[in-house]
């Protein structure tokens, strides 16, 4: 067998787009695409797919083993809103999936492991503006308390057991090609397909409910450039701050508004505002500049230029 790379949650947001990028790199062989569902036609036809849930440690061993994976991307997971629906399901979910992939690379010497957090690691006592790499960290989110968790283990299996962990917070991502599901940030994808189906949007958070925020494929170059970083660089084993831009629903709406002038949003607040309320407004990523190189390409009249213009085409 000649692939090496697992991507488990690979029919998820950041997951599908991953995959893609992954099997440009590396070749559509070499990237097995894995989730609980079968994703769209194009990542099941350019690569092999398994049906995969990855709390379940005996199949992703079975997985691993039959294509000698040396690599993992462990990117299922339940997002904030919908964890705090199904807080024990979200727990189980977040957190035995990690153990299983850490346990694997350590029993089977994976060489490299990627686990995603996010900055729903921080809290209400967090700094909210150039949140550091070090602060604060009371998450008031089922979610969050799993990032946080999380942290601590990744950290753990590395400096005890040698496993080679790395990851980023990501903050909100914007995508054009897959929808999010169950986040708090959701809403600023949302957004995109209103303004061009209905011309409107009412927003479940406030007008000034600034967080931060990247385009996807700012995200898919953090996560490959870490990941191809040299080991030696990567001095942060918890998780690093990852910052692109940052608005809130009112700036996104005026930047719609300069290419669709009467777009209209309106508001109303759903519990969802008060998961945002607790998490930073903007995030100081200077370690994973100095470590492995990090610089963001796209702000905001760039992310809202190419979603309408991709998304126009797709309908
Ligand atoms: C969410 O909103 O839950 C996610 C995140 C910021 O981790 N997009």
């Amino acid at each position: 067998m000649s692939s090496s790379i697992l991507i488990l949650g690979a029919c998820g947001q950041i997951g599908t787009e991953l995959t893609f990028a992954l099997r440009k790199l590396h070749g559509n062989e070499s990237v097995v695409a894995s989730d609980i569902r079968e994703g769209g036609e194009q990542l099941m036809k350019t690569g092999p797919f398994e049906l995969l849930d990855a709390t379940d440690y005996t199949a992703l061993e079975d997985v691993v083993m039959h294509y000698e994976i040396q690599e993992i991307y462990l990117m299922a997971a339940m997002l904030s809103a919908a964890s705090e629906k199904f807080p024990e399901r979200a727990w189980n979910l977040n957190m035995n999936s990690l153990f299983n992939v850490l346990n694997l690379a350590k029993e089977h010497k994976i060489e490299k492991v990627f686990w995603p957090s996010s900055i729903a690691v921080f809290g209400k006592h967090t700094p909210k503006e150039k949140t550091p790499q070090r602060s604060i960290m009371d998450p008031s989110t089922v979610y969050g308390i799993s990032k946080q968790a999380g942290e601590r283990w990744c950290n753990y299996y590395h400096h005890k057991f040698g496993v080679d962990v790395r990851s980023v917070r990501y903050p909100g991502l914007i995508s054009w090609q897959t929808l999010p599901g169950g986040g708090t940030t959701d809403y600023a994808v949302e957004i995109f397909h209103e303004a061009l189906s209905q011309n409107s949007y009412s927003c479940f958070l406030k007008e000034d409910a600034k967080l931060p925020m990247m385009f996807m494929e700012d995200a898919i170059k953090a996560t490959i450039r870490i990941m191809t970083a040299a080991s030696a660089s990567i001095s942060v084993r918890s998780s690093y701050n990852l910052s692109a831009m940052s608005f809130s629903p009112a700036e996104l709406a005026k930047s719609i508004q300069n290419h669709l002038p009467d777009f209209k949003i309106s508001y109303d607040p759903d519990f969802r505002q008060e998961i945002a309320a607790t998490w930073p407004s903007s995030i100081d990523d200077r370690e994973a500049r100095k470590d492995w190189g990090w610089l963001p390409e796209f702000d905001l009249e760039q992310t809202t230029t190419i979603m309408l213009q991709k998304l126009k085409e797709n309908l």
